[in-house]
């Protein structure tokens, strides 16, 4: 008898602790914040879609890339951001923009006859 209601006790804690746990905002492995903007971009010959990413000041973002058809490199100089973006997958880029402006984004990887012409915007406002 004694076991049977240390047990419920046991799973009474559990079951607490599951609640606190998810009461508390997560954090992954990494330290990604779960209240993290997300923004899929697709890269392919030459493009980033969409092209013009709008981030809030102050909030941390991840960008979720998928390239279609080759290692492309993002690039955002300004933000000391770079990934190459190897197709089949989708390469994660956290970032946290503490500054509002306008941040050139570009491929850094030769991808092709119009290579020059890949590039986009980031936004912080
Ligand atoms: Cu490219």
């Amino acid at each position: 008898m004694r076991i049977a209601i240390a047990s419920g006790a046991l799973l009474g804690a559990a079951v607490l602790a599951g609640l606190v746990a998810g009461a508390t905002p997560a954090r992954s492995a990494t330290g990604e914040s779960s209240d993290a903007q997300v923004v899929r971009v697709v890269a392919r010959r030459f493009s980033y879609t969409p092209n013009r990413i709008t981030l809030k000041k102050g909030r941390p973002a991840v960008l979720e890339f998928t390239s279609i058809d080759f290692v492309h490199g993002f690039n955002v100089p300004d933000l000391h951001l770079r990934a190459d973006l190897p197709p089949g997958q989708v390469t994660r880029v956290p970032i946290m923009p503490l500054r509002a402006g306008v941040y050139d984004m570009l491929c850094d990887n030769f991808c092709g006859a119009k290579h020059e012409e890949m590039n986009g915007q980031i936004v912080v406002d």
